[in-house]
C-alpha cells in the first residue's frame, strides 16, 4: 500500500508519558520521589504513577514492577475520540498489531489505542484523562529537580532516515538535524510547539534511550545535581549538566536504579509558526550536543532500555544499519577526543 491510500493519520497533540518496568519497587520510588520529587497521583504494590507539578493530566510515568527492565508503552495524547478511530485504522493499514483498551485499563485514562509501531516500539495513544489536584502554586511541595511535566522521549533506531519519515507521515515537524552530506545522524520533532516531542538517536534498536521531563529553570538542574553530589550518589549523573548546541536547553542526564535514562531538560524555544526553519547541525561541530564543547561520554551513545512488545517480551533489537554518529572521525567527534583516536 502506498502512503497516499493510508487512511488519515490521528491528530497527536503531545508526548504525554512513559512507562517503565523496574526491577525493585521500592528503590525505584526511592530515586524517583523521594530524591527527583516526583508527585504520586497513585500507587500500589505492584505500580506507581508519577506526575510532575504542573501536569493536569493523571501520570508522566507509570512504573511497573517487573522481572527485566524495559521500556513498556509510551503515551500520547491525542485531540478526539475520532483519533483514537483513525489511529486504529492507520495501524491497521500499515499492517501493526494493536489493541483497543477500554476505559480505566490504564488507570486515569479513558479508551486506549495501544499499538506496535513500525519501528518496533509500543505507543499509546489517549483522549482522556482523570485530572488530580492542581499543584502548580503549590509551592510548598516542590522538592528535588522540581520536575514540571512530561517534555519528550528519545528512541535509539537503527536507520535514522526510516524513523524521519515514519513521523513525519505521522505529521511530526522537523526542528533540528545532526547530519553531513551522506548521512542523517539524529533528528528532534515535534507535534507540541517546542523543540521535540520526539528524538532518534542512531543506535541498536528499537530500544529507548530517554525521556525528557521539563524543569521551569536551570536552577533546578544545579540543584539535583548538588543534591545527588551531597548524597554520594554521584553514579547517578551520567551527562552534564550542561548547555545543549541542538535546542539549546539546559540539561542533566541521570540513570535509575536499573539505568532507565531521564533527562532534566528546561528553557528550549518555541517552534509553532508553521513556516518554522529547520536548525541544521553539522556533525563536526563540537558544540552540537554541549554547546561549551563538553565530551560526551560512550555509554551516552551506546546503552539504553530494552523495549516491550505488544505481548509484553523484549523485543529483539537490530544492530544500527547506518554510519554511527560516536565513530565519526573528527576533532569534533561525540567523545571531543582529538582526531584520530576514536575508531
Ligand atoms: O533533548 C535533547 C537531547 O536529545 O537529549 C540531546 C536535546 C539536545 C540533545 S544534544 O545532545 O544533541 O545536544
Ligand atoms: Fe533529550
Amino acid at each position: 500500500m502506498t502512503d497516499t491510500a493510508l487512511p488519515p493519520v490521528p491528530d497527536i497533540i503531545r508526548s504525554a508519558y512513559a512507562t517503565l518496568v523496574v526491577t525493585d519497587l521500592a528503590e525505584a520510588r526511592r530515586f524517583w520521589v523521594d530524591l527527583l520529587g516526583f508527585v504520586v497521583t497513585f500507587e500500589d504494590s505492584s505500580a506507581i504513577y508519577l506526575r510532575g507539578y504542573d501536569e493536569l493530566a493523571h501520570h508522566n510515568l507509570i512504573l511497573r514492577a517487573g522481572r527485566e527492565a524495559a521500556a513498556g508503552p509510551l503515551g500520547f495524547r491525542v485531540r478526539s475520540a475520532a483519533d483514537l478511530g483513525r489511529a486504529q485504522a492507520y495501524f491497521g493499514a500499515l499492517g501493526c498489531r494493536y489493541e483497543r483498551l477500554p476505559a480505566g485499563a490504564v488507570r486515569g485514562l479513558g479508551e486506549v489505542i495501544r499499538v506496535e509501531d513500525p519501528l518496533g516500539f509500543l505507543i499509546d495513544f489517549f483522549d482522556r484523562s482523570d485530572h488530580p489536584e492542581r499543584l502548580q502554586q503549590r509551592y510548598d511541595l516542590r522538592r528535588g529537580a522540581e520536575i514540571a511535566r512530561f517534555d519528550h522521549f528519545n528512541i535509539c533506531v537503527p536507520d535514522v532516515p526510516r524513523a524521519y519519515d515514519y513521523y513525519s507521515g505521522l505529521g511530526f515537524g522537523l526542528s533540528e538535524t545532526i547530519e553531513d552530506g551522506q548521512t542523517l545522524y539524529a533528528a528532534w520533532m515535534y507535534r507540541k510547539q517546542t523543540v521535540h516531542d520526539m528524538a532518534f538517536t542512531g543506535g541498536a534498536g528499537p530500544r529507548l534511550h530517554h525521556l525528557g521531563f521539563f524543569a521551569h529553570e536551570a536552577h533546578a538542574v544545579l540543584r539535583i545535581c548538588d543534591i545527588i553530589g551531597s548524597l554520594h550518589i554521584e553514579e547517578h549523573i551520567e551527562r552534564g549538566p550542561g548547555r545543549h548546541g541542538v535546542s539549546n536547553a539546559f540539561y542533566v542526564y541521570l540513570r535509575d536504579p536499573d539505568g532507565h535514562r531521564l533527562e532534566i531538560y528546561t528553557s528550549d524555544y518555541y517552534t509553532g509558526d508553521p513556516d518554522h526553519p529547520v536548525l541544521r547541525w553539522s556533525v563536526q561541530d563540537p558544540r552540537r550536543r554541549d554547546f561549551w564543547g563538553n565530551a560526551v561520554i560512550p555509554s551516552w551513545y551506546t546503552e539504553a532500555s530494552a523495549v516491550l512488545s505488544l505481548d509484553g517480551k523484549l523485543q529483539p533489537v537490530t544492530e544500527i544499519e547506518q554510519q554511527a554518529e560516536s565513530a565519526v572521525r573528527v576533532g569534533a567527534d561525540g567523545y571531543t577526543a582529538p582526531a584520530g583516536l576514536v575508531e
